[in-house]
């Protein structure tokens, strides 16, 4: 039985006895053991840290949970936020549970269908605007400042906090921090997030050591790579087609700090690492996602060495968010048959 992001990690949160705690059975996601994968990278061990188990099917979940529950106790009752799709929603069903009236500002056009289609289920109020993720999430700090609505992107520290309990429950599974951990990075909260989970899980003593960050961006949204910010993103991976990242100083510390990197992967690329995840191990991502895993196949190929490392990529959302492009994407082994059990038996017994 999931108990859930607060009722797991009460103490390292900040709840009082005025937070509601509640759970959609967000956390808790696998981390599974690469068996094939890992023979590619020849490292020790790698793990791929499946966040689109989380109840809306990604990571936002974890820090959802906690930011609406902070609303909750200042007593507010409409949230507002920005998305790419799956902030918006993970906002939308929270929302939804808890009764509070919710409004997601998203792209035009640039949403991939499963993230929509939750969020009129769940019934947010949509507004689609003509604009990219940097132009919704600049209306949607002006809409929390002027009225009594909590802005929930990760902006809010809450998001962050609620967040980095995916770092403790790496650690908790795997006895130890990872040498190395691949992420997508978009608007670098969750980066950030990791980060500072695994610094506390540190200083807590609860590992002896901290992980080198290697945060990948797409290479047509790829700010935090040139140092400049990019006015018309670009990239199959809808999720993380961001110019302006909110959390840039944040993600720029935990790659400094970690003694990581943060580099781009071209859509090529990250692509070919979800057709690898999903064909190879299993996993099947939205192609934001695969851009960890693309980032350590790229490294590879560059002539890094693994063997002694224990490796994780996050993977954080589900193939199913983006049906479109998996179908698009993905080399179908794909036949139509006649209506008789001979016809099939020929074409796939042989
Ligand atoms: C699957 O939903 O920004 O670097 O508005 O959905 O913390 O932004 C989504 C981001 C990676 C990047 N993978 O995380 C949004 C949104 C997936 C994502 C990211 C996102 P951040």
């Amino acid at each position: 039985m999931p108990q859930g992001v607060l009722t797991s990690y009460k103490q390292f949160l900040p709840i009082n006895e005025n937070t509601p705690i509640f759970s959609l059975g967000e956390g808790q996601t696998p981390l599974i053991k690469s068996r094939n994968i890992v023979k590619i990278i020849g490292c020790r061990e790698l793990y791929f840290k499946f966040e689109g188990c989380n109840p809306t099917g990604s990571f936002k979940d974890r820090g959802m949970v906690l930011a609406v529950a902070k609303a909750l106790e200042k007593g507010v009752t409409n949230i507002v936020c920005a998305s790419t799709g799956n902030t918006s929603a993970s906002a939308a069903a929270y929302g939804a549970y808890l009764g509070l009236k919710t409004t997601i500002i998203v792209p035009q056009g640039k949403v991939a269908s499963g993230k929509l289609a939750q969020a009129i289920a769940y019934g947010a109020h949509i507004a689609v605007i003509k604009g990219n993720f940097d132009s919704a999430l600049s209306i949607a700090r002006e809409l929390s400042s002027k009225h009594p609505i909590e802005l929930v992107n990760s902006i809010n520290p809450n998001r962050i906090e609620g967040q980095k309990t995916a770092a403790f429950e790496i650690v908790d599974d795997i006895k130890r921090a990872p040498e190395l951990l691949f992420i997508p990075v978009g608007n670098a909260g969750n980066i950030s997030a990791y980060w500072k989970g695994f610094k506390e899980y540190f200083e807590l003593g609860f590992s002896k050591e901290l992980p080198e960050f290697h945060g990948y961006q797409a290479a047509g949204a790829s700010p935090l790579v040139t140092g400049k910010v990019v006015e018309n993103p670009e990239t199959i991976a809808s999720a993380i087609r961001i110019g302006n990242p909110a959390s840039w100083e944040n993600a720029i510390k935990a790659r400094d700090e970690s003694g990581g990197l943060i580099q781009s992967v071209t859509d090529e690329e990250i692509i070919s690492a979800y057709q690898l995840l999903a064909s190879n191990e299993g996993i099947f991502c939205e192609p934001a996602s695969a851009a960890s895993l693309a980032g350590l196949i790229l490294e590879k190929k560059n002539g890094s060495d693994f063997h002694d490392k224990t490796i994780v990529c996050i993977v954080t959302g589900n193939g199913l968010k983006d049906p479109e492009n998996a179908i698009k994407i993905s080399p179908a082994s794909y036949g139509e048959y006649q209506n008789d059990y001979e016809s099939v038996e020929k074409v796939l017994v042989n």
